[in-house]
């Protein structure tokens, strides 16, 4: 199945490793055929090469939307090797086998990420690279196509490894690896497509990724995982870089990416620790060292083995605290020089920096697979703004009482549902989530505060003098009666219920503050 390559077709928007490349073919009597701005490249670094325009008899043309796009080529490309009748035709009209195709795509996808205009993303649709690629692949029993410049790697080692030829193995894997891009570039066209015409969810859609890391396992053991990235480059998880420690998990990965995105809903320092992509301690503070003691307090049993997230630049003060504990993962935008000190002897701790936060208020999608399809929603990137607040009880809540109630809002949109957090000075102080009943969230969130108030030897827990916020309103007043009794004197909800009147009634007569933001952050 070895397959000798004498010809090769190089067509490149992305110039990187090119002259490399193609030396390495032309020392092992490679010809090159290569179009315009490729050859040109080529031939001034003096390596030898033919235009295709010389090859076809066909000059580039229609402003280069033409300039593959021949017989010559695609028969190259595409006829059967030892196939007589195939063989016959293109001798009869001077068809050449090409062996190899090298071709990146015009950069469609980076055009539209710098805000082009219409005609430029338009003008930038490759058309002849994605016909080439698909032919080359289908013909991979013969050719070897190569679309990623990474892959020129591979390319080589087998050309020396086999006197100049690949395996079939290697042509079948590139071809995958081709039709995976043709595949991922339509998908962005029609994306664009689809946004330029304000349709959010069309009648196809096309999800489409890049290999980032192959996962030892996924959540459990003996499921297999994989991260794929779509190519994003703003700040998170799938561009943070990793200055030390063990590979991320699949579980880590989920994990980093919750944690990240609630520290970013917050303007001061703040600490955000993860369990279970849950929180069990988020706090802003003065500085990142007040912020992560404060965070760490509401739920230090729990943090044990936990992802911390951090909104600021890591500093050696913050990360010698951090060390104390056994931590799995800390993310934060960077991390100074005794940030990196203070963690080098942790072999384990994962530390990520990704160079800024992510952009909370950003619109996009989330996507989640169910049997048989998936669903699609755009993000919640849902804020309410203390403007929007509705007071519905009796008495209003305090300044302070409004600024720990729109925090705990917010961490609750990061919280699975049921969820109940109770804030007391913007530091969570207990976390009721996940329960399939709103008093029990309630509840839980509670008895843990009175658990970290015990462990640390404190008179009373912190939901005493607390506010707490639910993610969706209470149906019963129960729920509520139970923030009460764990001594919170201001609540926050969507409101909604049936039962407000009731709800409202328990409040003022509990001498609650209570407001309602009309938005509800369910998370499941
Ligand atoms: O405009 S095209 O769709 N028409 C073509 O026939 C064609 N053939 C190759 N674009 C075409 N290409 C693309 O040109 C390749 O995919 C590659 O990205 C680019 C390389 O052009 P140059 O060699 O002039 O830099």
């Amino acid at each position: 199945d070895l397959r000798p390559i004498r010809r090769a077709l190089i067509s490149v928007s992305d110039k990187t490793g090119l002259i490399e490349f193609a030396r390495f073919l032309a020392e092992r009597n490679v010809e090159i055929l290569s179009t315009g701005g490729t050859c040109k490249a080529i031939r001034d670094a003096g390596i030898a090469v033919v235009e295709v325009a010389d090859y076809t008899g066909f000059p580039e043309m229609l402003d280069g939307r033409v300039k593959t796009l021949h017989p010559k080529v695609h028969g190259g490309l595409l006829g059967i090797r030892g196939n007589a009748e195939h063989e016959g035709a293109m001798a009869e009209h001077g068809i050449q086998p090409i062996d190899l195709l090298v071709v990146n795509l015009y950069p469609f996808e980076a055009t539209v990420a710098k805000g082009a205009d219409y005609e430029t993303c338009v003008e930038n649709i490759d058309i002849g690279g994605p016909a080439m690629i698909r032919a080359a692949s289908k013909n991979h029993d013969s050719v070897s196509v190569v679309v990623d410049v990474e892959d020129y790697a591979v390319v080589m080692e087998e050309m020396s490894a086999h006197a100049g030829a690949t395996t079939l193995a290697l042509r079948k894997k590139l071809a995958a690896t081709a039709y995976a891009r043709t595949g991922a570039y339509d998908a962005a066209i029609s994306q664009w497509f689809a946004k330029e015409l304000g349709d959010t969810f069309p009648r196809r859609v096309v999800v489409a990724g890049e290999l980032k890391q192959s996962l030892r396992y996924g959540e459990n053991p003996h499921q297999a995982a994989a991260f794929y990235v779509t190519g994003d480059k703003r700040p998170g998880i799938a561009t943070a870089r990793q200055l030390q420690g063990k590979e991320l998990s699949y579980n880590n990965l989920n994990d980093t990416d919750a944690a990240f995105e609630l520290a970013a809903e917050f303007d001061e320092p703040t600490v955000a620790i993860i369990k279970h992509a849950n929180p069990c301690g988020v706090a802003s503070g003065a500085d990142m060292v007040s912020a992560y003691k404060a965070a760490l307090a509401c739920d230090p049993v729990s943090a044990f083995g936990g992802i911390i997230a951090l909104n600021r630049k890591l500093d050696g003060a913050t990360a010698a605290e951090i060390s104390k504990l056994f931590t799995e993962v800390v993310i934060a935008p960077e991390a100074d020089e005794d940030a990196v000190a203070a963690f080098a002897a942790k072999k384990n701790l994962r530390l990520l920096v990704t160079g800024g936060m992510p952009d909370v208020s950003a619109g996009g999608m989330t996507l989640r697979a169910v049997s048989g399809g998936y669903l699609f929603q755009t993000k919640d990137n849902g804020r309410v703004r203390l403007e929007e607040l509705k007071v519905v009880t009796k008495r209003a809540p305090t300044e302070q009482e409004l600024k720990d109630l729109l925090f705990a809002f917010r961490v609750c949109k990061h919280v699975k549902s049921n969820a109940i957090i109770y804030v007391k000075d913007g530091v969570t102080v207990g976390i009721g989530a996940g329960q399939m009943s709103r008093v029990d969230s309630s509840r839980i969130a509670a008895w843990k505060s009175q658990e970290a108030a015990t462990a640390a030897g404190q008179a009373q827990p912190g939901t005493v003098g607390s506010v707490v916020a639910s993610d969706a309103f209470f149906p019963f007043a129960d729920g509520l009666l139970a923030a009460a009794a764990a001594g919170a004197t201001a609540i926050i909800q969507p409101g909604g219920s049936m039962r407000d009147a009731e709800v409202i009634a328990a409040a003022d007569e509990k001498g609650l503050a209570m407001v309602f933001t009309g938005m509800r952050h369910f998370r499941h």
